[in-house]
């Protein structure tokens, strides 16, 4: 019955438009570490009685749908901490959000609770569910569509039957995503191993300057910005990597010259 409903549930996902999905134990991923300040919480933090977490993956293709439109913390503030009446508005949060949402809906009508989050540690989620591997620049590396994807997760009480996790090594001796870093923030070789939070140096990566009053002439140059608070997030170390470049851009290409739907 459970394998009947992650396939029940795999279509639903397809039709909010996650091609990619995939099944976790939420007892494995919750023994992951992570570094604070990350907004992230195990899966039990956001569903007391969490026993599977949902991993959906989307393909992002236009650099606008990385749009963000942020205001200034207060000094002392950390980026990525919950700060109340904070303004962060990320334009792909926002559509694969709501579009888990949408797919949570058959989750519960099949009888069981769900939390939609994007803050379990969705990269080593997505690892776990088979779905990806963590490239040298940590993003999820997918064999379809390289890092050109984003992750959502619905946390729930349905037992599902997992997924294996990845086992090819997508990088080899590449190092292109370290070489294009602008400002030098990813120490070089492999992810794997690395002490958490370790691999990106957080203050040398622009995108989180993009919350502060004052930030790094980085942010101002490598980020393209539309208005005062509204720019583009850094895409750089992502489209550096050559896996899965040739499908992502042959859809780009469909999506601008043929009519869709
Ligand atoms: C905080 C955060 C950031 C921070 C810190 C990033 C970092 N790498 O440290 C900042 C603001 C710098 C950032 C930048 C960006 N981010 Co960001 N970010 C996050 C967030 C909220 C948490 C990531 C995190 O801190 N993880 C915890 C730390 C410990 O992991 P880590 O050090 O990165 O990786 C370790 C593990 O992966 C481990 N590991 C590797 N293999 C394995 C295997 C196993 C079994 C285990 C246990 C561990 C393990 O080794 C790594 C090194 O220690 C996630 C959302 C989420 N829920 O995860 C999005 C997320 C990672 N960001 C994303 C993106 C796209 C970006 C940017 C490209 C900006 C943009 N345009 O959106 C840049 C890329 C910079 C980069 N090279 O990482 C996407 C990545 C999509 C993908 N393909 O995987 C995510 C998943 C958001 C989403 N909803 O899809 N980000
Ligand atoms: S997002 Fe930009 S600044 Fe941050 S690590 Fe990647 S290339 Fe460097
Ligand atoms: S650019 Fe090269 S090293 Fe970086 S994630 Fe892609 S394949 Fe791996």
């Amino acid at each position: 019955m459970s394998a009947e409903l992650k396939e029940q549930l795999r279509s639903a996902a397809q039709e909010q438009g996650f091609e990619l999905f995939g099944v976790v134990d939420a007892e494995e991923l919750a023994k992951v570490p992570f570094p604070p300040n990350r907004c992230l919480e195990t899966p039990e933090g956001f569903l007391p009685g969490a026993r599977s977490v949902i991993v959906l993956g989307m393909h992002i293709w236009d650099p606008l749908q990385n749009a963000v439109v942020t205001s200034v913390l207060p000094d002392g503030a950390v980026p990525f901490d919950d700060v109340p009446g904070s303004q962060y508005y990320n334009m792909y949060y926002e559509i694969t959000e709501a579009r888990a949402h949408r797919f949570a809906e058959t989750v519960r009508e099949a009888g069981f609770r769900t939390a939609v989050t994007h803050f379990v540690h969705a990269k080593v989620a997505a690892h776990l569910a088979g779905l990806g591997w963590i490239g040298k620049q940590t993003l999820v590396i997918t064999p379809s569509l390289g890092p050109h994807v984003r992750w959502a997760c619905v946390v729930t009480d349905a037992v599902l039957p997992y997924d294996e996790p990845f086992t090819e090594d997508l990088c080899g001796d590449c190092e292109l995503c370290i070489k294009s870093c602008p400002v030098g923030a990813i120490a070089p070789g492999y992810a794997q191993g690395v002490e958490p939070g370790k691999k990106v140096d957080f203050w040398k990566c622009i995108v989180p300057q993009e919350m502060l009053a004052d930030p790094s002439p980085g942010w101002v140059k490598h980020a393209p910005h539309y208005t005062e608070r509204g720019s583009q997030e850094c895409l750089i170390c992502l489209d550096a990597c050559p896996v899965g470049r040739e499908e992502h851009e042959r859809r780009v290409r469909e999506y601008s010259t043929k009519p869709t739907g």
